[in-house]
């Protein structure tokens, strides 16, 4: 089982960042543009199944957005980030929202992420946080906060985010698309099949004609034949 997914936002918000600080433990505080789109692996183990999240990591910055969206198409899990020190880049989040499910043709999962959370004071932090978690209800997404800096909430957002993504994948396995209309086509499909099948071929119908015609006339003679025996065996000649 694998899921897609792809992390999209606005120039600088530490896409990368939280990626690298998930998949190799490490930060690097020097800021160094992701040109088009990077790609990493995770494997978990979800119920004693492995899972692996296929991790799209894309370029904010307007030059590359070509190549970047060529590779929104088929995401099941949407990451929009966002920086908390940058309140602009909340009110871009609808717009990144908006470019992805145009890609896609089922609606994915969607997650809002809030980074450089150890850059606020929790005052800020407060104020920041209400307008990200009306932000996520109006767009009916889950928020989460962290810190790629100090590894804050990142573990925590990649197990659910996995957790999600395998229960979603489970659920689409299982899904039977418009129950009723496939149960009806299914019916109908089978039942020509079935008509056609047992329906019976005509020239069998002839020779079975023939045949119990050809019966009868033997019964018929057998029976006259022991009839006039019999008759002979009465009124004959002999005694
Ligand atoms: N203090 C702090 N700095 C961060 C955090 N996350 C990212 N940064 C810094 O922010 C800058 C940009 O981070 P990137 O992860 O490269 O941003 P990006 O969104 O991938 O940028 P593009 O690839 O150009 O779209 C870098 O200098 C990071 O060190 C964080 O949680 N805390
Ligand atoms: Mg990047």
């Amino acid at each position: 089982k694998f899921t897609k997914t792809i992390f999209v936002g606005d120039v600088a918000v530490g896409k990368t960042s939280l990626v690298n600080r998930f998949c190799h433990e490490v930060f690097d505080s020097n800021y160094k543009s992701t040109i088009g789109v990077d790609f990493e692996v995770e494997r978990f183990d979800v119920l004693n199944t492995p899972f692996h999240l296929q991790i799209w990591d894309t370029a904010g910055q307007e030059r590359f957005k070509c190549i970047a969206t060529a590779y929104y198409r088929g995401a099941q899990a949407v990451v929009i980030v966002f920086d908390v020190t940058n309140t602009f880049s909340l009110q871009h989040v609808p717009v990144w929202l908006e470019e992805t499910l145009e890609n896609n043709k089922e609606k994915p999962l969607v997650f809002l992420v809030g980074t450089k959370r150890d850059l606020v004071s929790e005052p800020v932090y407060h104020m920041v946080e209400k307008q990200a978690i009306a932000m996520a209800k109006s767009l009916n997404v889950e928020y989460w906060t962290v810190s790629s800096k100090t590894g804050e909430n990142v573990k925590g957002f990649f197990f659910r985010l996995a957790a999600l993504c395998f229960n979603y994948s489970v659920l689409r396995e299982m899904e039977v698309p418009q129950s009723s209309e496939v149960s009806k086509d299914f019916v109908s499909k089978y039942l020509d099949e079935i008509l056609t099948r047992t329906e019976i071929n005509p020239y069998f119908i002839q020779f079975v004609h023939v045949v119990s015609a050809c019966i009868s006339f033997t019964l018929y003679n057998s029976l006259a034949y022991i009839c006039l025996f019999l008759l002979v065996q009465k009124c004959g000649p002999y005694k």
